[in-house]
């Protein structure tokens, strides 16, 4: 079956901590240019506005940097996730910051409401923290947290102001539909930097996590199966790639690269097997930092993943 890919940039950076994220989409296209390829000649594009002039102000919380601005973004992203669906077109979410995440989420909540949706989120970090238990404030570590419901009181560190606590329930609110996925609904691939609060979240709701070192001794192969078969009872599957998962080997062009990472072929493999699933509607790959890179090397990751990727929807 041929889908009709639309392609979503969010150029955003106000979610994480180093600057230079808002860079990556510009990097995946050079590097396309670099590869000689057509892709983007070949598929449609839409940029949703970022907010990143908020980085040159200091107004906001420290648990929840810049949250004003994650919130109208968040809500632009949901917009245009959800727009892209009721037209049955398949939205490709490219985007700085994993902040955006919640957006996507949210926006294909929208478009199906009453279907369970299931989330593969492959990453170094579980990005579970809420403004209650953040160590940085950086909301690219909160996307997820944005979609569940508990908000992990009882590890509970920061001390909130009613503000930021408001603004925290508007985000979650986002799409009108709240929680918008069940910790039973979510998968982790490569998970292997999580905090504390984190780790007692993911161990008291038995989250579903695949180590690198599992994925290596049993295959690619095995893990896309085991990894479907787990959220068979999920109408809808949205894929989520942060290329922190790669190996700083492969490249150190992202924010918080973590050793312990899957090769560039892993991922790939991975991506391309899990993405023939009839019932992957959406997904997104997310903060190259070009800036932090050498010779564009994250960003040449990420355009043959995403490649890999679209290119199994051909071979379905
Ligand atoms: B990413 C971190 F403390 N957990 O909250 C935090 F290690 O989207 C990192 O996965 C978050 O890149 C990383 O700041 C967010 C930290
Ligand atoms: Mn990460
Ligand atoms: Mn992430
Ligand atoms: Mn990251």
């Amino acid at each position: 079956m041929t889908k009709t890919l639309k392609i979503i940039e969010v150029k955003s950076e106000i979610g994480a901590g180093t600057r230079g994220a808002s860079l990556g989409v510009d990097a995946i296209r050079i590097a396309a240019l670099d590869f000689g390829s057509r892709f983007f000649k070949k598929h449609k594009s839409v940029e949703v506005p970022n907010e990143n002039h908020l980085l040159l102000e200091t107004t906001g919380s420290p648990y929840a940097k810049r949250i004003s601005g994650i919130l109208t973004m968040v809500e632009r992203v949901s917009d245009e996730v959800r727009a892209t669906l009721d037209r049955q077109e398949f939205p490709v979410v490219l985007a700085g910051d994993h902040s955006t995440a919640a957006g996507t989420i949210a926006g294909i909540k929208a478009a199906y409401p009453k279907s369970k949706l299931g989330v593969i989120w492959i990453d170094a970090h579980a990005d579970l923290h809420s403004p209650y238990t953040t160590p940085s404030g950086n909301m690219h570590g909160m996307p997820l947290a944005m979609a569940l419901d508990e908000d992990n009181m009882d590890a509970r560190v920061n001390k909130l102001d009613q503000e930021t606590i408001n603004y925290w329930y508007q985000l979650k609110n986002v799409g009108k539909i709240a929680p918008k996925i069940n910790y039973r609904d979510l998968v982790l691939i490569s998970a292997r930097d999580m905090e504390k609060p984190e780790e007692s979240l993911l161990k008291r709701n038995k989250v579903k996590i695949f180590t690198t070192a599992e994925l290596r001794k049993r295959g690619v192969e095995r893990i896309v199966i085991e990894t479907l078969k787990y959220l068979d009872h999920c109408d809808l599957i949205y894929v989520s790639f942060d290329v922190d998962s790669l190996d700083p080997t492969a490249s150190r062009g992202t924010g918080t690269p973590v050793a312990q990472g899957l090769t560039e072929r892993e991922a790939g493999n991975l991506m391309s097997r899990l993405i023939t699933n009839q019932k992957v509607c959406c997904f997104e790959i997310v903060e190259v930092n070009p800036t932090l890179d050498r010779e564009n090397q994250m960003a040449e990751h990420a355009f043959e993943i995403l490649i890999k990727a679209t290119n199994a929807f051909r071979n379905e």
